[in-house]
């Protein structure tokens, strides 16, 4: 049985944002309403087949994947680059690669007690959320 993300999550913690943004290309007055916000996130899983909706006041974003099938994502509302993106287990979390024009970007996901960590790359920079449930 792989890990069950399924259920509302509410951000608790943001370590880095900023500095995720600012690799991204993410400019100033963007990045001072987004670093505010207090994502929530919408996870639908079944089996392999993932529904991971992302919502705040200012943006939302919808990922929808199958792990282990790459596919174009676009990032709209983002920083709008396309890249390849791939989603694999390794054990009981959730990685994703995203190639495209920016270096070692990507994010992973993982279960720990309560919590939904989420760990998001891009270049050199790491930012780390923490969100428990609705
Ligand atoms: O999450 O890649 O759960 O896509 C932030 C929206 C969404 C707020 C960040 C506005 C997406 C940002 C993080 C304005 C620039 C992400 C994946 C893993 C699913």
């Amino acid at each position: 049985m792989p890990a069950d993300f399924n259920g509302t999550w509410n951000l608790v913690s943001n370590d880095n944002f900023e500095g995720y943004m600012v690799a991204l290309g993410i400019d100033f007055a963007t990045r001072k309403i987004a670093k505010m916000l207090k994502p929530q996130k919408v996870i639908k899983q079944e089996g392999d087949s993932f529904y991971i909706h992302t919502t705040s006041t200012f943006r939302d974003y919808v990922l929808q994947f199958k792990v282990g099938e790459e596919f174009e994502e676009d990032n709209k509302g983002l920083d709008n680059r396309k890249c390849k993106t791939l989603i694999t287990w390794e054990n009981d979390k959730l990685v994703c690669v995203q190639t495209g024009e920016k270096k070692n970007r990507g994010w992973t996901h993982w279960l720990e007690g309560d919590d939904l960590h989420l760990e998001l790359r891009c270049e050199n920079q790491v930012c780390r959320q923490v969100f428990k449930r609705a």
